[in-house]
């Protein structure tokens, strides 16, 4: 049975942390001992081993833990973002130039779904306008044109193979010749032969004589460790570009995939995630740290610790504490969490304030911002300055002005005085822990 160690390894690692009753420098130590042992185990190079658990340790030592935020919670964090930093922070795409034929060759060993993984790909590029083709290079399993041929039916894309030839670079070729017009061209090869090593001979063969743009390796999520071997099998003998991690549709974690990386210095950009042809999906590497790491919840606590570092300028916040809130105010706060996405759920971990919130008022929060732009700009400085001034006239004027009615612009100002309320509430709790640099303060 293939086993993920790496991945269960790691989450175990993490759970002592969760576990522990306090978290000192020996805790932190401890972690990173696991954390290496956990990696050294997976085969993952020693020197990115000592330069992953250096950064761990360091970071978890020395940085500063923002308030309303645990030191467990901190260092779990500098876990993800030094895992995911090693994975790459960004999800690499596929470069794909209309009119410029690209030929991109999928390698892995039997069974590791590269003939799956090239119809899903050849759908994936089709549905982002693109024209895909289909050559079939696996000469050596009977029925592989035909699986690949059935597949590209479905999806209506065209192909090239034959079932009878012998010679996978000369049937390449002649595809390759048919695919002038096409976008991109998915080479699927072979993955079981009479020995590796003509396997490893005809790679060679087939990228001497093709020159792919791009050589993507197909690998299985399940196999954890054996994955370092086997990138690094084909990273000898073709240099992968790229890497491809399926069956992750199941419970595997694939932290065999965090040694292919380490092996080929290829980024991931595609993971498989079931049989269908349109299980397949861009690689997010910080979505896989979390499954790798098996922590459902990592988003949302990860989530909580940035947010808590959102910081307000600190004399607007004192200002803002001290009882003055201003529609300005109101209107920089939602700016400043634009973009962010996060508003919603900020609301929410104020404290005491948890799910006390009218969904009405936070949809208008972040569906209507614009709208309030115009609004509060429509106003004159008095009015943002002390919105109690505002009469019936006035209200009729910054709709006229703003181009919205009456109604909404009431809506506007109920808002406000609800935002109000809930700072008061805040401030007599004494408890307001994301406005400003080294709160909360005390707010007597
Ligand atoms: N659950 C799941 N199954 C997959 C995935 N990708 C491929 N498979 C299955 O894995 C098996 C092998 O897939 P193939 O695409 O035939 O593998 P291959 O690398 O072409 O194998 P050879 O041609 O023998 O080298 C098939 O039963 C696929 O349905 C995936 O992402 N999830
Ligand atoms: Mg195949």
């Amino acid at each position: 049975m293939a086993v993920d160690r790496l991945g269960s390894s790691l989450y175990d690692a993490l759970k002592k942390i969760f576990r522990a009753s306090i978290v000192d420098e020996a805790t932190v130590k401890e972690l990173v001992h696991d954390i290496q042992k956990a990696l050294l185990q997976s085969d993952v190079n020693v020197k990115l081993v000592l330069d992953i658990s250096k950064q761990i340790e360091e970071r978890g030592l020395k940085e500063k833990v923002p308030p309303g935020v645990s030191r467990r919670e901190h260092l779990i964090k500098v876990v993800y973002e030094e895992l995911t930093r090693f994975l790459g922070e960004k999800a690499v795409p596929v470069k794909i130039e209309p009119g410029k034929r690209k030929i991109m060759m999928l390698v892995g060993i039997q069974g590791s779904g590269k003939t799956t993984q090239a119809a899903k790909l050849a759908r994936y590029f089709q549905k982002r306008g693109f024209k895909p083709a289909l050559i079939c290079a696996d000469t050596y399993r009977p029925g592989a044109f035909a699986q690949l041929q059935q597949l590209a039916k479905r999806i209506n894309i065209p192909i090239y193979g034959n079932p009878n030839a012998k010679d996978a670079v000369k049937t390449v070729n002649e595809g390759l010749k048919q695919f002038t017009d096409k976008d991109i061209v998915i080479v699927d090869t072979a993955g079981r032969h009479k020995e590796e090593h003509d396997l490893i001979k005809e790679m060679k063969a087939l990228e001497k004589s093709i020159k792919p743009d791009e050589i993507m390796l197909v690998i299985d999520g399940t196999i954890g460790q054996q994955a370092m071997v086997q990138a690094r099998a084909f990273n000898e003998a073709t240099p992968i570009g790229s890497i491809l991690v399926t069956k992750l549709d199941g419970s595997a974690r694939g932290g065999g995939a965090l040694s292919a990386v380490a092996a080929t210095g290829a980024p991931i950009k595609f993971i498989g995630t079931g049989e269908k042809i349109e299980d397949v999906e861009a690689f997010v590497p910080s979505r896989f740290v979390g499954r790798l790491l098996g922590m459902g919840d990592l988003e949302t606590l990860l989530e909580k610790v940035r947010e808590a570092e959102i910081k307000v300028p600190g004399k607007k916040a004192k200002a803002i504490l001290s009882g003055k809130f201003t529609l300005t105010d109101m209107y920089e706060q939602f700016e400043a969490m634009k973009g962010m996405g996060t508003f919603r759920k900020l609301l929410k971990m104020l404290p005491g304030m948890s799910y006390n919130i009218p969904e009405d008022m936070l949809n208008t929060a972040e569906d209507r911002l614009e709208k309030w732009r115009v609004m509060i700009q429509s106003m004159t400085p008095q009015e943002k300055d002390n919105p109690k001034i505002f009469n019936s006239s006035r209200v009729k004027r910054v709709a006229r002005g703003s181009g919205t009615n009456e109604k909404e612009v009431k809506e506007l100002l109920k808002q406000y005085v609800m935002m109000r309320r809930m700072l008061k509430t805040l401030r007599r709790k004494k408890k307001l822990p994301f406005f400003g640099k080294g709160m909360p303060v005390d707010l007597g």
